[in-house]
């Protein structure tokens, strides 16, 4: 058994600053008083300990306060992305059977019709409060947090994430980068993916404060690189872009008190870790995923530039094997560790996460003569967009189920402004135009997952065994626009 986070965090180090959001600022004994009384007030309305719900708002610190409230029941907490669309969010919620959502005022909109009963903050925050007796102990094994992440199919998996993942990830990560009382991790990625996530977790862990926001505005984010009032702060390729522009446009450089920018979610371009070193900017590149509670390795910065392009090595508990690796080495990378989710929810549940105990990723990689990791190639054909995935059969799965479509394949390509982004290609059984397919994905995906481009051909390309070939799929652009 381990403690309740939040009530030994308060135990521990009450006075300290927990948490900046908009001028206000949280001590650990106001973030615990306020979360027990949110649970207290979640009780009244009906919220079971150990219940599945989802929990879906903007970054802020009402946000924060609800998700340690649902710790406090030990409730298993879907964390739905905001930008999903209402049918992609009606499924998780299906898949999930959460018994209710506990919603942020302004997202409510974003909820599909007809779907089950929920708890505006608004309500929670106003609500009578029922006496609830919380657990001072939780058990390894206990889920925390479930995120769906998608894969071959296209029909996404919730992903449990225990007490026991959570803490390894977090014990893994202050081993490697170091962690002091007077730390500020900086928080501008979405608390519903694990990279905004584990910030809170190791806040609790370390006794560090958050410095959130609820959008990434560089004009606001960049000042505290510059004058060191955040000493940490996690980001994917495109915002560390625009903070490595900002410092650039200023002529400024990182306060000496800035130690880290933690870099994942996908590739970092090498010439983003030039620009970075020179403005004195340490960039530690990243790799880690849903399925791992974050981080699983992590290059060191003082490795930045001379092991550049390699995700570094695994953190301390965490092993790497390649699997079956060709002449160059490379093969599918897996991982074994403590911080390697058990397992799935809904419909696959019964899909086992790990074979023999590792997680088989599907991304390529191989490791150097001096145990670096190299991630060469990502898993489905993934695309990622500004940090976001998406599989190309999510976004097939959709197209083919319009009337006029008989078969679609997609791919990613390259991007100015979101690294990579998805294009579609249609083969049509019937007249439709372009406008009506585009119009028919803006109802069933987010917005960040709509092919910025449909093109109709005769013909996919496929394999002897008729399996389509995406990689053929960006050949079959216009010369000049490849
Ligand atoms: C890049 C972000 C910040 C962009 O958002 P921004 O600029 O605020 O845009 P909006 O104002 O919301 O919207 C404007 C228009 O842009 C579209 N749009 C928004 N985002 C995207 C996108 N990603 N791709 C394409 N289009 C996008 C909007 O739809 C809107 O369009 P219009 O104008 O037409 O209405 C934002 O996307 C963001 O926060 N991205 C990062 C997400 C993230 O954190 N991903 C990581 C997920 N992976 C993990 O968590 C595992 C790895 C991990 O744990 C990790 C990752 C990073 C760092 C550390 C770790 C770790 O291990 O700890
Ligand atoms: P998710 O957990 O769904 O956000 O995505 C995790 C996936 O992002 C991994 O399986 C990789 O395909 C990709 N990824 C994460 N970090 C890196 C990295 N450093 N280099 C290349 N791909 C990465
Ligand atoms: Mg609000
Ligand atoms: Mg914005
Ligand atoms: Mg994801």
């Amino acid at each position: 058994m381990y403690p309740n986070w939040i009530l030994q965090r308060a135990y521990l180090t009450p006075l300290r600053c927990a948490l900046t959001y908009e001028g206000q600022t949280w001590t650990f004994q106001e973030l615990n008083e306020l979360s027990m009384k949110r649970a207290r007030q979640l009780t009244a309305l009906g919220v079971k300990q150990k219940d599945r719900i989802a929990i879906m708002g903007p970054s802020t610190s009402g946000l924060i306060v609800m998700i340690y409230a649902c710790m406090h029941l030990q409730c298993e907490m879907v964390m739905l992305n905001r930008r999903l669309s209402k049918s992609e969010i009606a499924y998780q919620l299906e898949d999930s059977q959460a018994v209710t959502v506990i919603v942020a005022d302004e997202d409510a909109k974003k909820l599909p019709t007809n779907s089950l009963a929920h708890h505006l903050f608004s309500a929670v925050e106003q609500s009578s409060e029922q006496a609830v007796d919380v657990a001072k102990e939780w058990s390894i094994a206990q889920t925390t947090s479930i995120m769906y992440t998608s894969g071959t199919t296209g029909f996404p998996k919730g992903v449990r994430q225990t007490v026991g993942n959570h803490q390894a990830s977090a014990t893994s990560s202050v081993l490697n980068l170091g962690l002091q009382a007077d730390d500020t991790w900086l928080c501008a990625v979405p608390l519903f993916h694990i990279s905004g996530f584990s910030i809170l977790v190791r806040s609790l862990l370390y006794g560090n404060k958050v410095q959130l926001y609820e959008h990434f505005d560089v004009d606001t984010i960049a000042p505290n690189i510059i004058d060191g009032s955040a000493t940490y702060m996690s980001v994917v390729a495109v915002t560390l872009e625009r903070i490595l522009s900002a410092l650039e446009q200023r002529s400024a450089q990182a306060s000496p008190h800035f130690k880290m920018i933690l870099a994942g979610g996908g590739p970092v371009p090498m010439d983003y870790l030039k620009r970075a070193r020179a403005l004195h900017l340490a960039v530690a590149q990243t790799y880690g995923m849903t399925e791992t509670s974050s981080q699983t390795a992590t290059l060191a910065s003082e490795d930045a530039l001379h092991k550049i392009g390699s995700a570094g090595k695994p953190l301390f508990f965490n092993q790497i094997k390649i699997l079956e690796p060709n002449a160059q080495g490379e093969g599918e990378i897996c991982i074994r560790g403590p911080h390697v989710t058990p397992g799935y929810i809904g419909r696959f549940a019964q899909k086992s996460s790990t074979i023999e105990g590792w997680l088989h990723t599907g991304d390529v990689g191989y490791i150097d003569e001096d145990g670096y990791l190299y991630v060469v190639d990502r898993r489905a054909d993934l695309i990622i967009s500004g940090g976001e995935n998406i599989y190309p059969a999510e976004i097939e799965n959709v197209l083919l189920a319009h009337s006029a479509v008989k078969e679609a394949g997609v791919c990613g390509i390259d991007h100015e402004r979101w690294g990579q982004v998805p294009i579609a290609f249609v083969v049509l059984k019937q007249q439709v135009s372009i406008e009506q397919l585009l119009a028919f994905c803006q109802i069933n995906l987010a917005k960040y997952k709509i092919p910025k481009e449909i093109i109709v051909i005769d013909e996919l390309p496929r394999n002897g065994a008729k399996k389509l070939l995406r990689r053929k799929l960006a050949e079959l652009l216009p010369q000049e626009r490849s």
